[in-house]
C-alpha cells in the first residue's frame, strides 16, 4: 500500500479561510481535518470542509465540455467548444450589438485564485455594458461606502474581533456563516473571548445561534435598522458622547457637523416602528460608549434591505463619531501581502444606467435585479445571450422564476460551471473547470478582509487531468478567440501570462506587496517561502493605518453627507409621511452551517437529515392562523408563492418569517441528483426584483412583505 500523503491548504468554500489537513492514500482522500498548526485558523473547520472531497469525487460533476443539440447534451473537445462558443458570441454581437451579450459572475469567482487574477481580459473583450454579479445581492453598499469615504471600493475596514471588548452586531450570524467581510476562522471561540473581555450584543429579527451566545439580543423589525441607527446617532449628539479625538485630523468636516441631520430621529419617535424600545436604543449607545474598545459591525442582514446603503453608511459614521475607526479593537484596515487594491479599480458610479429601469452601474456592473427585464424587453441593447460564470442567479436573485423564464427565451447561454444547475440547465454550452482540490490556491480577496494579516499558498492536491481545464485557462482561451492579440508584443505577453498562470502572477504580486523583497527579490515574503511554509505565515494583528490607507488625494475621509443623507427623504416618506398600515408579515432569510448558497446540496452528508428548507414562524403568529409545527403553509408575495413546512419557534420575532435561500432544486433538466432529492423551495420566488435599495440598486432580500396561510388540504398536497 502506498504511503499516506498529508496535504495542507486553505478551504476556499467560505470566507473563513480555514486551514485543512487532507490525507490521501492510493489517490483516495481518506480524511479531511482542521490543520491544528495553521497560522490563521488554529485547527478550526466546519462540516462543509468534507464537501471538498465530495466535490472532487461527485459523479454528477461535469468533466468535459458539452453542447446541447435538440435538447440532448453531447460532448465536445475543448477546441471545438471554444471555437463554437466564440463564434456564437461573435455572431450574436455582430447581429444585435455588443450589449446583446450579458455576463453574470457568481460568488465562487471570489474564492478562485485564477478567476480573480485572470478574468479581466475576457470581461473587457466581451465589450458589453450588461455585466452583473452576486455583488448586487450582497455587499454592494459596503463598496459604495468605502469608495465614497476612503476612495477605494475594496478599502473596507473589518472588526478587530480579537481586541474589542464590546461587539455590537447588526444583521450577521457568524456562527452559521463563519463571518463575512470579516474573515475569521474559529469565530465561536473568538466571540466567547470577547465576552470574557466585555460584551457581545446582537440586533436581529431572529434569535440566531450568534444571538444565543451573546450577552444581549434585541429583536428589530426587518428593514427598520436605518431608524435605529439614526436614533443612535441622535443620542450620540444629544448626550454629548461624540468623540472623534483620534479621527479629527483625517475628517473633511468637524465632529459636530451633521448634528442637525439626526435631530428629528429621537429614539422615542422611531421606537414603535422598529420594535425596539427607546430605552433599549439609548442603552445600546451608552453601553457602547462606556466600553474601552467597542466596535459596531453590520453585515448581510443590513446590506440587503431597502435602506441598505444608508444603514451601512450610518454604521460607519457611528464608528467614526465614536473614534472607533482605525483604533485597536474597533473597525480596522488590513495590510494584506497581495495588495489587490493597487491592481483593481478604485470604483466609479453612475457612468451609465440600465436600459429599461435606469438603475446606476457601480464599477462597471449593473444591479442584477434588472437582469430579467433587460432580457425580456425588446429594443436596442436587449440582452439576447448570457455568459454565466460560477453562478446560479435563478436561485440567488430576486424573482428567480421570472429570470428562469427569461433565460429560456435567450438565443445563447454559455455556462462556465462544473454543475448543470437551475440556471445553466438553459445553457447551449457548458464549459466545466476543475474542482477546488485540482488547483492551486491563495486567497487574494479574503486576506484583504481578514482579522489577522496572513498569507498561505497551496499547490493543487491533484494535478489537473490532461483533458481538464482551469477556470483561468477557459477565460484566456475564450478571450484569445474573441479578441485576438494585436501584434507580436501582445501575443508574447499573452503567451507569457498563460505560461506563468496564477502562481506566476502571485510571485510578482507578493514581491511588489508590503512584505515583499522590493529591490531585493531574494528577501521578504515570496511564493517560494510560502511553498515552504504549508501552515502559512502570520503577519500580525491589524494596526492603525491612517492616513496612509486613504485613497483620496487629500488623504482625508470624505463624509459625503449629501450623497448618503439625501436618502433621508425616502426614509421619511416610507416611515413618517404615509398612513398605510404596516405589513402583517415580513420575510427574512437564514444561513445554515451545512449549506453554502445554492451549490453544496449535492453532497449527501451535507443534506441528510430533516429538511432545513422550512418557514420559521413565531408560535403566536402560527396559532392565530391555526398552523401547527410541520404543517404545510403557503407564503405569497407580489411576485409568487411557495409551499413548504412550517417550523414554529419563539426564536422568531412576531410578524417575521424566515426561509433560507439556495433551495428549489425541483426544476427539470438540472444534473445534481442528490440536490434534486432534497429540493426544497426557492425563497427567491418570493423576493421582488422591483423592491430595491434605491441608492445602490442592491436587491432587497430581507423585509419582503408576504402573506401566510395554512394549506388547507395538507394531506392531499404532501401525499
Ligand atoms: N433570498 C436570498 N437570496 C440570496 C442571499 C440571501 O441571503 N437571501 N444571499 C445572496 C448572496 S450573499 C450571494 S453571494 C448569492 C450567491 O449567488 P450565486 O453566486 O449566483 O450562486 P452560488 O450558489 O454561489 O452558485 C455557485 C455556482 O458556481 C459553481 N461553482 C462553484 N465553484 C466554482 C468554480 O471554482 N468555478 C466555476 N466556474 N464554477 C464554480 C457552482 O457549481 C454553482 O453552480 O446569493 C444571494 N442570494
Ligand atoms: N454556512 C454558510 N456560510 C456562508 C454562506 C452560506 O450560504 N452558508 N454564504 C456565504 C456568503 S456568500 C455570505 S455573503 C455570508 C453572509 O454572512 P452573514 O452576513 O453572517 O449573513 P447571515 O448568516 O445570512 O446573517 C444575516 C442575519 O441578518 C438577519 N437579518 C435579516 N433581516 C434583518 C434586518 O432587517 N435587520 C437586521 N438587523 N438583521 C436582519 C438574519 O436573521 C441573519 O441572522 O455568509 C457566507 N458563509
Ligand atoms: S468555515 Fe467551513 S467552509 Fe468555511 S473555510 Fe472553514 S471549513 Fe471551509
Ligand atoms: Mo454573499
Amino acid at each position: 500500500m502506498a504511503d499516506a500523503i498529508k496535504h495542507f491548504r486553505t478551504c476556499n468554500l467560505c470566507e473563513a479561510m480555514c486551514g485543512v489537513e487532507i490525507t490521501v492514500e492510493n489517490e483516495q482522500i481518506t480524511s479531511i481535518k482542521g490543520d491544528a498548526e495553521d497560522s490563521f485558523s488554529r485547527g478550526h473547520i466546519c462540516p462543509k470542509a468534507l464537501a471538498l472531497k465530495d466535490l472532487y469525487e461527485d459523479p454528477d460533476r461535469i468533466r468535459v465540455p458539452m453542447e446541447k443539440v435538440n435538447g440532448e447534451w453531447r460532448e465536445l473537445s475543448w477546441k471545438e467548444a471554444f471555437d463554437k462558443v466564440a463564434a456564437r458570441i461573435k455572431a450574436l454581437q455582430a447581429e444585435h450589438g455588443n450589449d446583446s451579450l450579458g455576463a453574470y459572475l457568481g460568488n465562487p469567482n471570489v474564492h478562485n485564485t485564477g478567476s480573480l487574477l485572470m478574468s479581466g481580459g475576457l470581461l473587457r473583450a466581451l465589450k458589453t455594458k450588461n455585466k452583473f454579479s452576486a455583488t448586487s445581492v450582497d455587499q454592494l453598499p459596503h463598496h459604495i461606502v468605502s469608495w465614497k469615504l476612503f476612495g477605494h471600493q475594496l478599502k473596507i475596514p473589518v472588526p478587530d474581533i480579537d481586541n474589542t471588548d464590546h461587539f455590537l452586531i447588526f444583521g450577521a450570524n457568524p456562527l452559521a456563516s463563519n463571518g463575512s467581510i470579516m474573515s475569521v476562522a474559529d469565530v465561536k471561540q473568538r466571540l466567547k473571548d470577547v465576552r470574557t473581555r466585555g460584551k457581545v450584543v446582537v440586533v436581529d429579527p431572529r434569535r440566531t445561534a450568534t444571538a444565543e451566545l451573546a450577552d444581549a439580543h434585541h429583536f428589530v423589525r426587518p428593514g427598520t435598522d436605518v431608524l435605529v441607527l439614526l436614533a443612535m446617532l441622535h443620542v450620540l449628539f444629544e448626550e454629548g458622547l461624540v468623540n472623534t479625538a483620534n479621527m479629527a485630523k483625517y475628517l473633511d468636516q468637524g465632529p459636530m457637523s451633521l448634528v442637525d441631520k439626526f435631530s428629528a430621529y429621537s429614539p422615542e419617535k422611531v421606537a414603535p416602528l422598529t420594535g425596539m424600545s427607546a430605552e433599549v436604543i439609548r442603552g445600546l449607545v451608552r453601553d457602547f460608549c462606556a466600553a474601552k474598545a467597542p466596535v459596531m459591525y453590520g453585515r448581510l442582514g443590513v446590506s440587503v434591505q431597502e435602506f441598505g446603503t444608508l444603514s451601512q453608511y450610518l454604521i460607519m459614521l457611528f464608528n467614526i463619531r465614536t473614534g472607533r475607526l482605525d483604533s485597536v479593537g474597533g473597525l480596522m484596515f488590513t495590510k494584506p501581502a497581495v495588495d489587490i487594491l493597487a491592481q483593481s479599480g478604485k470604483g466609479n458610479m453612475c457612468r451609465f444606467h440600465s436600459r429599461v429601469r435606469g438603475l446606476p452601474e457601480f464599477n462597471g456592473e449593473l444591479p442584477v435585479a434588472v437582469l430579467a427585464e433587460e432580457i425580456s424587453t425588446p429594443g436596442d441593447g436587449q440582452i439576447k445571450g448570457m455568459l454565466l460564470m460560477a453562478g446560479n442567479p435563478v436561485l440567488s436573485t430576486p424573482n428567480g422564476e421570472q429570470l428562469d423564464r427569461a433565460f429560456k427565451g435567450l438565443d445563447l447561454l454559455v455556462a462556465i460551471d462544473f454543475y448543470i444547475n437551475e440556471s445553466s440547465r438553459h445553457a447551449d454550452f457548458i464549459l466545466p473547470p476543475v474542482s477546488p482540490l485540482e488547483r492551486e490556491h491563495y486567497d487574494v480577496i479574503f486576506n484583504v478582509l481578514a482579522v489577522r494579516n496572513n498569507a498561505r499558498y497551496a499547490k493543487a492536491l491533484f494535478p489537473r487531468k490532461a483533458n481538464a481545464r482551469h477556470d483561468w485557462e477557459i477565460l484566456l482561451s475564450l478571450r484569445d478567440r474573441l479578441q485576438p492579440a494585436r501584434g507580436l508584443k501582445e501575443k508574447l505577453g499573452r503567451q507569457l501570462m498563460r505560461r506563468a498562470g496564477p502562481s506566476g502572477l502571485l510571485t510578482l504580486l507578493l514581491w511588489q506587496g508590503p512584505y515583499g523583497g522590493g529591490l531585493n527579490p531574494f528577501k521578504g515574503l515570496s511564493l517560494t517561502k510560502l511553498k515552504k511554509t504549508p501552515h502559512g505565515v502570520d503577519l500580525g494583528a491589524l494596526k492603525p493605518a491612517l492616513p496612509k490607507g486613504l485613497y483620496h488625494r487629500d488623504r482625508k475621509i470624505h463624509l459625503e453627507a449629501e450623497f448618503f443623507l439625501s436618502d433621508l427623504a425616502r426614509v421619511d416618506a416610507k416611515f413618517f409621511n404615509q398612513d398605510t398600515a404596516p405589513d402583517k408579515f415580513l420575510l427574512i432569510g437564514r444561513r445554515d452551517l451545512r449549506s453554502n448558497n445554492s451549490w453544496l446540496h449535492n453532497s449527501h452528508r451535507l443534506v441528510k437529515g430533516k429538511s432545513r428548507c422550512t418557514a420559521l414562524i413565531n408560535p403566536l403568529d402560527a396559532q392565530a392562523l391555526a398552523i401547527a409545527d410541520g404543517d404545510l403553509v403557503r407564503v405569497s408575495s407580489r411576485v409568487g408563492s411557495v409551499e413548504l413546512a412550517a417550523q414554529l419557534s419563539d426564536e422568531m420575532m412576531a410578524g417575521v418569517i424566515s426561509i433560507p435561500h439556495g433551495w428549489g432544486h425541483n426544476l427539470s433538466g438540472t444534473q445534481w441528483q442528490t440536490a434534486q432529492d432534497h429540493a426544497g423551495v426557492s425563497v427567491n420566488d418570493l423576493t421582488d426584483e422591483m423592491h430595491i435599495d434605491a441608492l445602490s440598486g442592491n436587491a432587497v432580500l430581507n423585509g419582503v412583505p408576504v402573506t401566510l396561510a395554512a394549506v388547507a388540504d395538507t394531506a392531499a398536497i404532501s401525499a
